[in-house]
């Protein structure tokens, strides 16, 4: 019998949270993932059915009733997932009314999910009601994203439209831009709300001074957005670097063919036409 900590699903979240340490986008205890687990993916490890632990939510969640998910801790590092899956990742399961949790698999020194549990479970309410098959909710703290947030106008239109002109092919993976919240605490219900409303509309939202939150069919697909998101951030820097004199651009216009090459639709009003 193939244990929990071998399964494909593990062994992904492991990679994909060193993979976004190494890159500074988790310092310390920053960063925090969730990844919808089907019945039929779980139910055949036997050592997932034990509960080891049950929490309220602190929030209703009956759109997710029965709901599996793998989570990293609270105050966990991303930097030790690989090393110690066991301890700061853990399976949950939502309760039937949506009010509670069980911990089903590891957290097994008594870990509990991510301070930001509240903005990821109401992201992804959001998010199925856009596309059932949308699983994971990725944050994490993107240096050269965090840093247009100091230094640009915070309206969507405006950032969207800046990491649209920074690489050719952005517009493409997030044609619909990004999403802006006002700046909030972190760990709150409020600033789940906040950001659960901006994801019905964008599959990212950048949370002002502190980093982005996305939304995907998979870890590979909500990683990469960020990583194209990040990819157009680190060229404004570096055009800044270069001395920041813009010479030549892609145009509106340009933007609007390779929307049209690829058969995506950008969000209405964003463009210059
Ligand atoms: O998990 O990143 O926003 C730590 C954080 C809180
Ligand atoms: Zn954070």
């Amino acid at each position: 019998m193939t244990k929990f900590i071998d399964s494909p699903y593990v062994t992904n979240m492991r990679e994909v949270t060193r993979e976004s340490y190494l890159r500074y986008w988790d310092e310390r205890n920053g960063g925090n993932v969730s990844y919808r687990l089907l019945p039929e993916e779980v139910e055949t490890y036997e050592d997932v059915m034990e509960v080891s632990a049950t929490y309220e939510l602190g929030f209703d969640a009956p759109a997710l009733a029965g709901y599996y998910y793998l989570v990293t801790g609270t105050g966990r590092y991303f930097r030790n997932v690989y090393a110690r899956p066991t301890l700061d990742l853990g399976l949950i399961k939502i309760s039937e009314d949506g009010q509670k949790y069980d911990v089903v698999w590891g957290f097994e020194d008594g870990g509990k999910p991510t301070s930001e549990f509240p903005s990821h479970l109401m992201s992804h309410i959001e998010r199925l009601k856009v596309n059932p098959d949308q699983r994971v909710v990725f944050h994490c703290h993107p240096t050269n994203l965090v840093a247009l947030s100091f230094t640009q106008e915070l309206s969507e239109r405006n950032l969207s439209r800046l990491l649209w002109k920074m690489q050719a092919e952005s517009i493409v993976v997030f044609p619909e831009g990004i999403g802006v919240i006002p700046y909030m605490t972190p760990g709150t219900n409020e600033i789940g709300e906040a950001t659960a409303a901006k994801m019905s509309e964008f599959q990212a939202v950048l949370w002002p001074h502190h980093g982005v939150f996305a939304a995907g069919t998979s870890l590979d697909e909500t990683y990469g957005l960020i990583e194209v998101l990040e990819k157009a951030a680190m060229i404004y820097s570096q055009i800044g670097a270069q001395g920041g004199n813009i010479k030549q651009e892609i145009t509106d216009q340009q933007l609007q063919e390779i929307a049209e090459y690829f058969g995506m639709t950008p969000h209405e009003g964003f463009l210059e036409l």
